[in-house]
């Protein structure tokens, strides 16, 4: 099909996706003076309705306050020093403030993308939303692009590097040579149906549940919102899950207590997730360089998919502004290998929380012993529980 007219745009930095990896990094990269264009192959709206993470890391929150968009998260962020365990019907808080210093804030990833989206427009960046066949090309040469339609123009971004930005589903990942990239994966035999409802929540602070009918997690988006979750057949059809049956089974998945104090209502967002835990490497090839989902996938039983991301964001965006600012290359030329020494503690730790806190059809009653073991140990031990409190904190950048 003809195009319109065929043009050239050129920039320092061509960021592909415009999720909270791209955005975060275009803002990081704008304060420091380096010009970017981001593409997306959705629209702005599409962006900031998907409904995703909830729970963000200190160290996230130290990367939105310094990027200058924290504003409303402060006023609207709930602080959070805990949460719960619970196993059966018995509850364990894991006190995270007392174990680690660190808070957690409770402030949904639409909120974050949506104050991200209103900085980068109000500081004029340049966006190619509903982008078609986007293509990185030349990754090793010093002047890679990114041919893509937009608006029936077919156009190529000129640049100095490439961020691929994309998530699980994007192109930047698959532009490695085969022969370079390298995949491990683990996929989950469950998925995780969520709902939205205008309730408050059935306790101040989140409380993940393992019962013997599966996985559970309350969760909340602000005192009179309310997110839930629980572990279902991973090819559920989500019409077998009106209101009523979901609320039945929380009440009893999350013990008698929080059944008691359950405020339900209609719920207004309704979908079933698959889990997987996935990492590619490396996370840079020539001049691409892969950050969050584009380059690792972890279960949300840790709430470390976007706090990896941003962490993915602080390193990518240090290395690209040393080396546009300052001339300089260590931080690019060891991006991949710092990135991917967090990124494979990080994927551990949401394995073990995952592996610790569901219900697994082919696993033996032993196992199922170990499950409760470990409950134990971490409500007990004051060492167990700080270990998995750092982790859910946040692990340092580097
Ligand atoms: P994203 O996937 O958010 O963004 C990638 C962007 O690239 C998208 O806007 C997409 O349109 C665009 N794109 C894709 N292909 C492209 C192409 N070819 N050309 C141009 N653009 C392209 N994390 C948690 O911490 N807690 C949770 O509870 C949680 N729940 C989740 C539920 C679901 C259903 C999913 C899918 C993920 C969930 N996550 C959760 C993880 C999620 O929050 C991600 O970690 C986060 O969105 C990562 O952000 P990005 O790396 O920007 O990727
Ligand atoms: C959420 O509120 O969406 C949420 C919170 C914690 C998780 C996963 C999801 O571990």
């Amino acid at each position: 099909m003809g195009h319109r007219m065929t043009r050239t745009i050129t920039t320092q930095v061509c960021i592909i996706g415009a999720g909270p990896s791209g955005l975060l990094l275009s803002q990081m990269l704008a304060n420091a003076g380096v010009d970017t264009v981001v593409i997306d192959r959705k629209d702005q709206a599409y962006i900031e309705g998907r409904i995703r993470a909830g729970v963000l890391e200190q160290g996230t929150v130290t990367a939105l306050e310094e990027a200058g968009v924290a504003c409303r998260l402060h006023r609207e962020g709930l602080k959070h020093t805990g949460f719960e365990l619970a196993f059966d019907g018995d509850r364990h808080r894991i006190d995270l403030t007392a174990l680690t210093g660190k808070t957690m804030t409770v402030y949904g990833q639409t909120e974050v993308t949506k104050d991200l989206f209103a900085k980068r427009h109000a500081d004029g960046q340049v966006f190619l939303f509903n982008a078609q066949n986007v293509t990185p090309i030349d990754l090793t040469l010093d002047q890679p692009r990114v041919n893509l339609i937009h608006d029936g123009d077919a156009i190529t971004v000129r640049c100095r590097h490439i961020a691929g930005c994309d998530g699980f589903h994007g192109v930047s990942r698959r532009a490695i040579p085969p022969d370079v990239l390298k995949t491990f994966e683990q996929v989950y035999p469950f998925g995780w149906l969520g709902i939205m409802v205008e309730k408050p929540p059935v306790s101040h602070e989140l409380i993940y549940a393992n019962h013997q009918r599966g996985f559970a997690l309350a969760s909340m988006r602000s005192p009179t919102r309310s997110r839930y979750y629980i572990q279902c057949d991973v090819d559920e059809d989500i019409a077998n899950w009106p209101d009523d049956r979901i609320w039945a089974e929380l009440a009893i998945r999350l013990g008698q207590d929080a059944a008691a104090n359950l405020l339900t209502g209609p719920s207004f967002e309704k979908s079933i997730a698959p889990l997987r835990s996935f990492v590619a490497e490396p996370m840079r090839y020539g001049n691409l360089f892969l950050a969050g989902d584009a380059a690792h996938i972890v279960p949300p039983t840790g709430a470390k998919g976007l706090n990896l991301a941003v962490a993915d964001i602080r390193l990518l965006s240090r290395a690209l502004i040393a080396h546009h600012k300052d001339h300089s290359d260590h931080h690019i030329d060891t991006y991949s290998r710092t990135a991917l020494n967090r990124v494979w503690k990080v994927e551990r730790f949401s394995w073990q929380l995952s592996m610790m806190m569901h219900q697994f059809p082919q696993h033996s009653p032993f196992q199922r012993r170990m499950q409760r073991a470990d409950f134990d140990y971490v409500s007990t031990s004051e060492t167990a529980s700080r270990a998995l409190a750092e982790n859910y904190v946040g692990l340092p950048l580097e």
